[in-house]
């Protein structure tokens, strides 16, 4: 594909989110990085369990999310950096952005009923929302089907700039479906939900990158919990996750602390 080709490509992906408030990208991981990115999200989730940290959720605790992955291990380095989803998410939000979370969220088997409310991305500010804030990249790190519980969500609902109804059982007509190895990029402010996981043995595994404009406060609090190897080796990370000055903002004007150890 030329240059051109290709930017007139994510240009009409663009549009397509600014008139449904997501698009779905196949093919963008190859066999191998799949398998490299499940072995490696495996591990984290497997670590967590032993460790009694494991964040479960759901009924029978079937749900798994596991948090802060710049921490655990260079292929989620790399899908933070992807450069296919940094140009999604600098269309959306412009050239400075801040990474406000980097997590999984693994579905599995259990439980009789959706588990999440509708949420968006950005309901950390009072409504209504004048434009949008977070921009949310989606790694399909398994098949996304109606059975495993694909995210629901109301196409469109990011033109309402408001909070999703508030009911406990959430009610959407989509799920965002698709081959493993693809990338979903969500307006922050799309209603969504994590969907139930009605297979007998099928985990649906995925990878959630949230950007937010860059004068927000973040999810992670990055300057305390990144490990300063993983900074070290890539120092490129430091702007998105917040430790360098942006404009006016996040500057130090006085001796630097660390406060890792606090
Ligand atoms: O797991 C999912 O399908 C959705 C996760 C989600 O809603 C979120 O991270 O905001």
């Amino acid at each position: 594909m030329t240059h051109v080709e290709h930017a007139a490509e994510v240009e009409g992906l663009l549009l397509e989110i600014e008139e449904n408030g997501y698009c779905i990208v196949p093919d963008v991981l190859d066999p191998d990085q799949l398998a490299s990115i499940r072995v490696a999200l495996d591990r984290a989730a497997a670590e967590d369990d032993a460790s009694g940290r494991a964040s479960r959720y759901g009924p029978s605790l079937s749900n798994q999310r596991v948090w802060a992955l710049l921490n655990r291990g260079e292929e989620f380095v790399q899908l933070a950096t992807h450069l296919l989803a940094l140009e999604f998410v600098h269309g959306q939000l412009g050239p400075d952005v801040l990474l406000s979370n980097l997590s999984a969220n693994i579905t599995a088997p259990g439980g009789d009923r959706e588990i999440g409310r509708l949420h968006t991305d950005q309901g950390f500010l009072l409504e209504p929302w004048p434009y949008r804030l977070a921009t949310n990249v989606a790694w399909f790190l398994d098949d996304f089907t109606k059975e495993n519980g694909a995210t629901l969500i109301v196409p469109k609902s990011h033109t309402l700039g408001t909070f999703p109804p508030h009911d406990l059982a959430p009610s959407a007509p989509e799920q965002l479906i698709g081959p493993a190895g693809s990338m979903a990029i969500v307006d922050g402010r799309l209603h969504h939900a994590t969907g139930l996981n009605r297979t007998k043995d099928q985990k649906r595994r995925a990878v959630f990158a949230t950007y937010y404009l860059p004068f927000l406060r973040g999810q992670e609090n990055w300057t305390r919990s990144l490990n300063p190897d993983v900074l070290a080796k890539h120092p490129d990370l430091a702007a998105i996750t917040g430790f360098e000055e942006w404009q006016t903002l996040g500057g130090i004007n006085g001796p630097a602390t660390s406060y890792l150890n606090f």
